[in-house]
């Protein structure tokens, strides 16, 4: 069949929208139309080239909501008309990481996902004859795309498309950090470094798990009220103080002995030397600081062993450890229970025709979430 899709020819140009051809689904996969698709910075951040994963001609998307159309053979857990988010962390309930019960990472597809291919090592889509790749087993900037039976989510389909497509990255990821991850406790300490899709979602995830205090930590002014709208309790720029680091560990001085440090940081903005502030603003002896934010080629984090030595912990989270198929429903009906908010964090409705602008808003730290809708 034919599918309109954002095609990214080329590291750091403009996606192009074009008509490409699409194979349908093999044993074990189907055929998804998808409704929306959100702008992560992830796609920014392998669009831009400096993702040591990335390909080119790709079509990007992994953040989508849509309807199985079509099922290949074998397929037994989702048919024609469920309602769908595409997993780009699967869940196939059978490989060694599934079963350890120990990790979200399903490792059953990693390999060809990497490899922007379908499992059998073929793509589905390609123009004039040449295979274009998939993007993290989802191209949601398709209007049409096939995926694995492992690699979707069947969900609540009273559920708006244009909302919950972000379940399929942000939000879950977000949430997730702190519950899987952090496993964050009641009158907890918090501080969130990047005020953007991922980190108001890591407050909003904050305030869910009852912490006390929720410092926000962005460059941009702009996202001190952001953060207040889902529950941060006090805001840093950066650039207006003279060591953020120091900052936090005063704010969040208490008991007798007025060591400071939060108990838990997230790094929300794939800066290495924020990684770094983010460990060091832990409290000496139990804090943990979680890495959500993704580095381009080459960067490495740093800090003298003496804070991992004197208890400050380093972590890193992909899709908010959250399992797919089992979580990614919950959290879609959380939403539809009024459980967690979405809705304001969408700030932008565009046409797969306007797809750039999404990517300039983000650039103009304009956006929290620019969402497409086909
Ligand atoms: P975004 O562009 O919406 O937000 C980034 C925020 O960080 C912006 O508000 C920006 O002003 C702020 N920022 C930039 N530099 C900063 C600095 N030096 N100090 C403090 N704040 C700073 O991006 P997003 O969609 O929220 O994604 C955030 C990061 O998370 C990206 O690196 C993305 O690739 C990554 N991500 C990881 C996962 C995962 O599973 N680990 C999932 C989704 C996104
Ligand atoms: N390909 C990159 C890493 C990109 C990355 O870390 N991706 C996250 C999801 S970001 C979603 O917006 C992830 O899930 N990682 C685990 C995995 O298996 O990819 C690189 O550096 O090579
Ligand atoms: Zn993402």
């Amino acid at each position: 069949m034919k599918t309109r899709a954002a095609v990214a020819f080329e590291a750091g140009k403009p996606l192009e929208i074009v008509e490409v051809d699409l194979e349908g689904p093999k044993a074990g996969e189907v055929l998804v139309e998808i409704k929306a698709t959100g702008i992560c910075h992830t796609d920014e951040f392998t669009l831009s080239g400096a993702d040591p994963e990335g390909l080119f001609p790709a079509i990007l998307g992994h953040e989508g909501a849509g309807v199985v159309v079509d099922v290949g053979p074998g397929v037994t857990t989702v048919k024609k008309g469920d309602h769908v988010i595409p997993l780009y962390t699967p869940e196939c309930r059978e490989c060694p990481s599934c079963l350890s019960r120990k990790t979200n990472l399903c490792t059953a597809i990693r390999a060809t996902q990497g490899q922007g291919v379908m499992p059998d090592g073929t793509s589905r889509f390609s123009l004039d004859g040449k295979p274009i790749h998939h993007y993290m087993g989802c191209s949601t900037f398709s209007n049409f795309t096939v995926l694995p039976e492992i690699a979707v989510a069947k969900v609540n389909p009273d559920a708006p498309f244009d909302k919950i497509c972000y379940i399929g990255c942000g939000v879950t990821t977000g949430i997730g950090a702190v519950i899987n991850t952090a496993k964050v406790e009641i009158g907890s300490t918090a501080a969130v470094f990047g005020l953007g899709g991922i980190g108001l979602n890591v407050i909003q995830g904050l305030r869910l798990a009852g912490a006390d205090m929720i410092i926000g930590v962005d460059i941009n002014n702009d996202k001190k009220e952001w953060g207040e709208r889902f529950g941060m309790t006090h805001f840093i720029n950066p650039t207006e103080v003279d060591d953020v680091v120091a900052e936090i560990v005063n704010m969040t001085k208490r008991g007798a002995d007025q060591i400071g440090g939060a108990d838990y940081t997230f790094d929300c903005t794939g800066n290495v030397t924020v990684m770094r502030q983010a460990l060091e603003s832990c409290h000496r002896g139990w804090g943990e600081s979680i890495i959500i934010g993704v580095a381009g080629a080459g960067q490495e984090i740093s800090t003298r062993p003496f804070q991992l030595v004197t208890g400050r912990v380093w972590k890193g989270t992909a899709f908010g450890g959250a399992r797919g198929r089992t979580d990614v429903p919950k959290i879609v009906d959380w939403y539809v229970d009024g459980k967690i908010e979405i809705d304001p964090m969408i700030t932008h409705k565009l046409t797969l025709d306007e797809i750039n602008k999404g990517f300039d808003l983000m650039h103009e730290g304009k956006s929290i979430r620019a969402v497409v809708e086909f």
